[in-house]
């Protein structure tokens, strides 16, 4: 149950508009993403564009970014949502060395949680955390969680060119399974080792980069083993679940091929197909796919009960998209998990 405000407000169309992975960044993230050096040609194109192009889009989500009061608040009446899950803008911490990086994990959950406190029916926030020294990072997500009442943590991708399927890090996950959190595995571009082919056609960024490299980065953590160490897990990830679900019968085919013949042999034998850990341990938002027929086809591949709104404010901020999705010819009950009711569950929202 969310807040009376809240609820007033679905009276009419019968359920409230909970969106899942709307992004923030204080002021002081922006200043060290201005300074940063960084041999990292996805950063470099990512924040080179916001930071420097004087577009109309690159300056207004500058601005929005920062906001998490009038400005937030106003464009989500107008566009008609009612609450918003918040997390640390991509890459976060993870393009900084592990102390500055630790020190903005902090600065930021401190930031977003006064917001949270003032606006508590409107925003709910997302941990961010340094994974750099995972034990740290598991003391950031304790306070997130226990003292500041954050419901999720944001892993922004690779943390300057490593993937999160590495066991060094696998503190993080115990700590999840055990608070009962949701990790959300949002983009980050390309690292190096891979951006090259992207970049050369203007391809690297959320157009198809940012979902390549998340797919691949999801998939690897499952193949890691790591779901069926911690089989309560649960991660969420956007963009109509970055093309996995289209991919699952292949997956299942070829990495089940691949482990029985031990193709691989420095990989474990995992105790599932892929697929049952999609189904199990993975959440996925519409995050910038207004279309219903990649909706509906992840409700019918992982289940409709798995599968979330979200807008990806500001960078997608797009009230038609919002009619659209409304407009959406399924099943009335499905709408609702889709837009309020599964959100409230995974996020335990109001409790
Ligand atoms: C963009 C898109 C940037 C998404 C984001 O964070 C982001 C973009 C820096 O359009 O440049 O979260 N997105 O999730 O699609
Ligand atoms: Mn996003």
């Amino acid at each position: 149950m969310l807040i009376k405000d809240s609820i007033d407000r679905s009276n009419a169309r019968g359920y409230l508009r909970i969106a899942t992975e709307e992004a923030f960044a204080p002021a002081s993230v922006l200043e060290h993403y201005r300074k940063l050096k960084l041999d990292d040609p996805g950063f470099n194109s990512l924040w080179g564009f916001y930071l420097g192009s004087p577009s109309e889009r690159a300056q207004s989500v500058i601005r929005r970014l920062q906001d998490l009061g009038g400005e937030r608040l106003a464009d989500m009446d107008a566009s008609g949502i009612d609450h918003q899950v918040i997390a640390l803008t991509s890459p976060g911490t993870q393009v900084f060395d592990a102390a500055t990086a630790a020190a903005i994990a902090i600065d930021a959950n401190d930031e977003l949680s006064a917001a949270v406190n003032a606006h508590p029916d409107r925003y709910t926030g997302m941990v961010a955390m340094a994974p750099h020294n995972p034990d740290s990072a598991v003391r950031e997500i304790e306070r997130g969680v226990k003292q500041l009442g954050f419901k999720a943590v944001i892993l922004n991708g690779h943390t300057l060119g490593e993937y999160h399927d590495a066991q060094r890090y696998w503190p993080i996950y115990e700590a999840c399974q055990a608070l009962d959190v949701p990790v959300y595995l949002h983009p980050n571009a390309p690292p190096k080792a891979m951006i090259q082919p992207f970049l050369e056609s203007g391809l690297d960024g959320a157009v198809y980069g940012f979902g390549v490299d998340t797919g691949l980065h999801m998939l690897r953590i499952i193949c890691s083993g790591v779901f069926d160490r911690f089989p309560k897990l649960q991660f969420i990830i956007g963009h109509a679940g970055e093309a996995l679900p289209f991919w699952q019968y292949r997956l299942d085919y070829m990495y089940g091929a691949g482990q029985r013949s031990r193709r691989y042999p420095h990989m474990p034998l995992l105790e599932h197909p892929i697929s049952h850990y999609l189904s199990h341990n993975v959440y996925i938002t519409n995050s910038g796919v207004a279309w219903q027929p990649a909706i509906e086809f992840c409700q019918k591949v992982i289940g409709v009960e798995r599968v979330l709104y979200a807008m990806d404010y500001p960078y997608q901020f797009q009230a038609d998209e919002v009619r659209t999705l409304d407009e959406m010819t399924i099943p009335a009950e499905h709408k609702k998990m889709f837009f309020q009711t599964n959100a409230e569950r995974v996020f335990k929202l109001g409790r």
